[in-house]
Order: structure tokens, then C-alpha cells, then sequence
């Protein structure tokens, strides 16, 4: 069964993740799927994707898939891992990306609605940041998409606590474009989608382009760099690392020790 499906409306496409029974945990299959969608969508010359999970689900998406996160000695979040691919798809699209959340967002799924150019939500979605959760070393590059969208003080609450954050405070400081109505969202994203599909696309595939470079451009030396992945190393190849991967597949509470 697919685990996403695409629909196309003139020059605006909607990629819905479709795997209800693991809330759409993004797993590599469900990844595949969307980098071949996205690719179509180049390929059709679509002006703006909407991003969202099949309807009435409750989760727009549970992060990244736990049972396919390395045991240990090895980068959860390396630069070929399915979630790191899907950030740059994004990224890298040549038109908008709309995020349409009607449900809760979890863990590396809220770096790929961040990432997502414009974020709309229903009233009542919440986001957590669950790396603290698990043990993960959260990359630089997921760190960075945060911190340009969310900012550095509720960045820290957020990943130091792992708890879930209601829409209201994101919108707030801009995570989220727009707070809508559960019934009217769909009314209000397309209304948008198109709106922007009647713009110029060169203008706005080269804005998103230069935005992004502006938004990347920290000049980080080689030395901060090597200490970075040291550290993260120090990290993933912890007995508290293990242990929050163990704690989530045997459904119990982990306990950290912080070796
Ligand atoms: C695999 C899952 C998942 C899942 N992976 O339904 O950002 S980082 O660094 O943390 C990064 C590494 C990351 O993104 O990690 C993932 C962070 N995600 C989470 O911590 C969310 C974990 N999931 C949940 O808390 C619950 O599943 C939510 C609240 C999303 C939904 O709860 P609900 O009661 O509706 P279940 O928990 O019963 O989940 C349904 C099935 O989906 C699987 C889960 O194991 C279960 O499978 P089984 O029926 O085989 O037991 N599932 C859920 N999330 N991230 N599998």
C-alpha cells in the first residue's frame, strides 16, 4: 500500500503521508516515497507543494522512525540519513512548500515542517523536540533550521524538556504562519497555494534560494567542526543512548544515567 499519495490541482501538488498505523513515523520506505513525489513534482514544474498527513489523523507525524535508528558507533543524523535527504528535498525545492499540520509533530518531523517554506496549523496541534527523550546528538545543520525558526531561548526549553509545545506559543515567535480552524484549513491552504502559484516562479524559486543562503551562511572553522562531531560521537556512543532507544521499543520509561 502506498505509504503516500499525491494530488494535483493546476500547478499546486499535495504530498499526503499516508502511514496511518506508525503515525507516520519517517521511515525510510515513507522518505523514498517522498523524495520520488518531489522529484515528479520538479519534473511537472509544480509551483507550490502542500505538505500534509492523511486526513482525520490525529499525528501529522511521529519524527523519525526509532526502529531504524542505529544501536550505536554509528550517526543517527549523518548527512545519508532518509531524514537528513528529506530536509534538503525541501530545502532544495524550487518552489513553496506549505506545511499543512492538523496534528501533533514530533522529533525530527518538526525540523521537516520548519524546514517546510510557510507552516499552517489547526488549533490544538502541539511539537516536541524529543532528542533529550531518546539520547540523540541532534545535528548542527536540524539545529540551525531550529534555531532560524524558532530562536534561541524557546529552542532551549524546547529541546532541554522534550515537551510537547502548543501552536499558540510558536506562533508566536513565527514558527507557525497561521493558526486556522481545523474545518477551514484546507479552504485556507489552498486559497494561499494558489495565490502564490499566480506569482512569478523564477522570482520566487531564486528568493527562496537566496533566503536560504542568507539563512545558512555562519562561518563555522574546521576545528568547532571537529569538536561538534566529537561531541555528538561522545553521545551516540553512550550507554544513555542505548538505553533511550531500548526504553522506547520495550514501551517503558528510560532511565539515564549520563554515561
Ligand atoms: C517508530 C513509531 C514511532 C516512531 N518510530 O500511537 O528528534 S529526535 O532526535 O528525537 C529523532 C531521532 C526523532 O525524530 O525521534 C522520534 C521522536 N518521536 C517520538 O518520540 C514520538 C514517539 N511516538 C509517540 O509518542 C506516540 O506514538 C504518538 C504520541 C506519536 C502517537 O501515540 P498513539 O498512542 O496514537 P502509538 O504510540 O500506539 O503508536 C502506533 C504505532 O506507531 C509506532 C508505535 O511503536 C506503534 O507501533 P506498534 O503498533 O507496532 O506498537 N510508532 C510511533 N512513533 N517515532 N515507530
Amino acid at each position: 500500500m502506498a505509504l503516500v499519495t499525491t494530488e494535483y490541482r493546476g500547478a499546486v501538488a499535495t504530498l499526503v503521508m499516508n502511514n496511518v498505523e506508525k503515525r507516520n513515523a519517517l521511515s525510510a520506505a515513507l522518505i523514498d516515497e517522498m523524495i520520488a513525489a518531489f522529484q515528479e513534482f520538479r519534473e511537472r514544474q509544480v509551483r507550490v507543494v502542500i505538505l500534509r498527513a492523511a486526513p482525520g489523523m490525529s499525528v501529522w507525524s511521529a519524527g523519525h522512525d526509532i526502529g531504524e535508528l542505529p544501536e550505536t558507533r554509528r550517526d543517527p543524523l549523518g548527512w545519508s540519513d532518509p531524514l537528513r535527504v528529506l530536509v534538503r528535498a525541501i530545502n532544495d525545492f524550487p518552489a513553496p512548500v506549505i506545511a499543512l499540520v492538523g496534528g501533533s509533530v514530533w522529533g525530527g518531523a518538526c525540523e521537516v515542517a520548519m524546514a517546510c517554506d510557510i507552516v499552517v496549523a489547526s488549533a490544538g496541534v502541539t511539537f516536541a523536540l524529543t532528542p533529550a527523550k531518546l539520547g540523540v546528538p541532534y545535528n548542527i545543520t536540524g539545529l540551525l533550521t531550529f534555531l532560524n525558526r524558532v530562536g534561541m531561548g524557546l529552542l532551549k526549553e524546547m529541546v532541554f524538556t522534550g515537551k510537547p509545545v502548543a501552536v499558540q506559543r510558536l506562533e508566536q515567535v513565527g514558527v507557525v504562519n497561521w493558526i486556522v480552524p481545523a474545518e477551514g484549513i484546507e479552504e485556507f491552504v489552498d486559497k494561499m497555494a494558489e495565490d502564490i502559484a499566480a506569482n512569478a516562479p523564477l522570482s520566487i524559486a531564486v528568493m527562496k534560494e537566496e533566503i536560504r543562503i542568507l539563512a545558512g551562511a555562519h562561518a563555522l572553522p574546521p576545528d568547532r567542526f571537529e569538536r561538534v562531531q566529537g561531541l555528538r560521537r561522545m553521545v551516540y556512543d553512550s550507554e544513555d543512548y542505548r538505553e533511550g532507544l531500548h526504553a522506547f521499543k520495550e514501551k517503558r520509561k528510560p532511565h539515564f544515567t549520563g554515561h
